[in-house]
C-alpha cells in the first residue's frame, strides 16, 4: 500500500533528507543499522517504506525536513534532524513503537525554499530530477512538499499528531500551516506556543516573504485569532514588546519577565487565559536559540540572556497537565556550528546544544505518544 500513498515520493528514509551520495554517508548508515539493522541503501528503503503501511493507525509521527535554504545568517540547521534522531533512538527505541512512526525527511533540494519563487522550467527540471515525471503535480521546494506531506498527513490520519524536525525556522510556516488548517476543519480551537528569542515578525527579509525571520506573520490568519500566537523568551529585537503587540495582536513574554517574575507566574497566566478563551489544543514551536546560548550554541544565531531547558520544561510540564499537545516542532539545531567568539564560555558543542535540544524532543515524544 505504502507504495502508493500520494505522499511517498516527497519521502524519503530518516537521515537521507541531507543530499549527499558519498560525503558524511557514515552518519546515515549508523542511524539505518540503529533503526532497521541494516545500512544497505536499497534494503534501508523496503524496509522504511514497508513501516508507512501504519501511517493511518499511529498516534505519533515525526517528520525531518533538512532545510537551512530560508535561514540566512549561519546556515547549517538542515544537519538537525539526523543529528537528533541519532540521540533520540539511542536513548529510546521508539522506533519499535506500534503506535509510532518515522515518516521519514522531506525529499530536499538543497537550493530550493517554496514553489511559488520559481519558474516553470525550474519546476519541469526538478520534477524530472525528483519523481522522474516532468508533469508530476507534486511540489519540489522543501516548504511547499512539507505543506503537501502534512496535509496529505492528516487526511489520512486525522487524529495523528506530528512532530516535525527542522531545518531552519521557516520549517515552521508549513508545519504550523498545515496544522492550523486541519484544526480549523476539525473545529478544534488550537494555540501556538513559540519559543525564540526572535520575533519572526518580519513580513518579508530582502524580498523574500518566506523565512526564518518572518514565518510567524504568515500563518497569524490561520490561528482562532492573533492573540492565540503567545512568543516566550524573546529578547533580540530592535522594536519593544508594545510594538510588536500592537501591531500583530499577538502576546509575547519576554526573557526579562520570566527573571523577574518565574515561570510559575507566567505559565498560570497564560493557561488562564488559555482557558478563557477556550482553547482545546495546543501547537509548540520550539526555535533551539531560545535557550541561553550557554546551554544551545551550535545554531544560526545563538543568543545571550536566555531561557534555561528546566525553565522550559516546567513552562511544558505545566501546560501539558491542562491541555493536549497535539503538534510540535524543534528548529535551527545546527550541530557543525560552534561560534569560535564564544568558544572561551560555553561548554563543548555540540554535545550542548544536542542535549539541550534531546531533552526538550523527550518532552514531546512523552506527551504526544
Ligand atoms: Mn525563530
Amino acid at each position: 500500500m505504502s507504495q502508493h500513498l500520494p505522499i511517498r515520493p516527497m519521502l524519503c528514509p530518516p537521515g537521507n533528507g541531507v543530499y549527499t551520495v558519498n560525503t558524511a554517508k557514515e552518519r546515515k548508515e549508523e542511524l539505518h543499522q540503529l533503526i532497521y539493522k541494516e545500512s544497505d541503501p536499497l534494503k534501508v528503503e523496503k524496509i522504511w517504506e514497508k513501516t508507512l503501511d501504519n501511517l493511518k493507525d499511529v498516534s505519533l509521527s515525526l517528520l525531518g525536513v533538512c532545510s537551512d535554504c530560508g535561514g540566512g545568517i549561519h546556515r547549517g540547521a538542515n544537519w538537525g534532524p539526523l543529528f537528533l534522531r541519532q540521540s533520540l533512538y539511542a536513548l529510546n527505541p521508539l522506533y519499535k513503537n506500534s503506535n509510532y512512526l518515522d515518516l521519514g525527511d522531506i525529499r530536499v533540494i538543497p537550493h530550493l525554499l517554496h514553489d511559488k519563487y520559481l519558474n516553470d522550467s525550474t519546476i519541469k527540471n526538478c520534477r524530472r530530477s525528483l519523481y522522474n515525471d516532468e508533469i508530476s503535480p507534486l511540489p519540489v521546494s522543501p516548504l511547499s512538499q512539507t505543506e503537501e506531506v502534512l496535509k496529505s498527513f492528516y487526511k489520512l490520519n486525522p487524529q495523528g499528531k506530528v512532530i516535525t524536525l527542522g531545518g531552519d525556522h521557516s520549517v515552521s510556516y508549513p508545519a504550523v500551516k498545515a496544522y492550523l488548517q486541519h484544526k480549523k476543519n476539525e473545529n478544534k480551537k488550537v494555540a501556538l506556543i513559540h519559543f525564540d528569542a526572535h520575533t519572526d515578525l518580519l513580513h518579508e527579509r530582502l524580498g523574500i516573504d518566506l523565512c526564518f525571520g518572518s514565518w510567524v506573520t504568515h500563518i497569524l490568519e490561520d490561528l482562532p485569532g492573533h492573540d492565540f500566537c503567545y512568543q516566550l523568551g524573546i529578547r533580540s529585537s530592535g522594536k519593544d514588546r508594545g510594538h510588536w503587540e500592537k501591531s500583530f495582536g499577538i502576546q509575547q513574554f519576554w526573557n526579562y519577565e520570566f527573571q523577574d517574575q518565574g515561570v510559575k507566574k507566567i505559565s498560570q497566566f497564560i493557561i488562564d487565559d488559555l482557558k478563557k478563551k477556550g482553547v482545546e489544543e495546543i501547537y509548540v514551536s520550539f526555535d533551539i536559540d531560545a535557550l541561553d546560548e550557554t546551554e544551545a550554541s551550535a545554531t544560526g544565531t545563538p543568543e545571550p540572556g536566555g531561557l534555561k531547558v528546566d525553565e522550559c520544561l516546567s513552562f511544558l510540564y505545566r501546560l501539558k497537565e491542562e491541555f493536549s499537545i497535539t503538534g510540535a516542532d524543534l528548529m535551527e539545531v545546527a550541530p557543525f556550528l560552534n561560534m569560535p567568539t564564544q568558544k572561551a564560555k560555553i561548554n563543548p558543542e555540540p554535545q550542548a546544544t544536542l542535549l539541550a535540544a534531546q531533552s526538550i524532543l523527550n518532552f514531546f515524544v512523552e506527551s504526544m505518544l
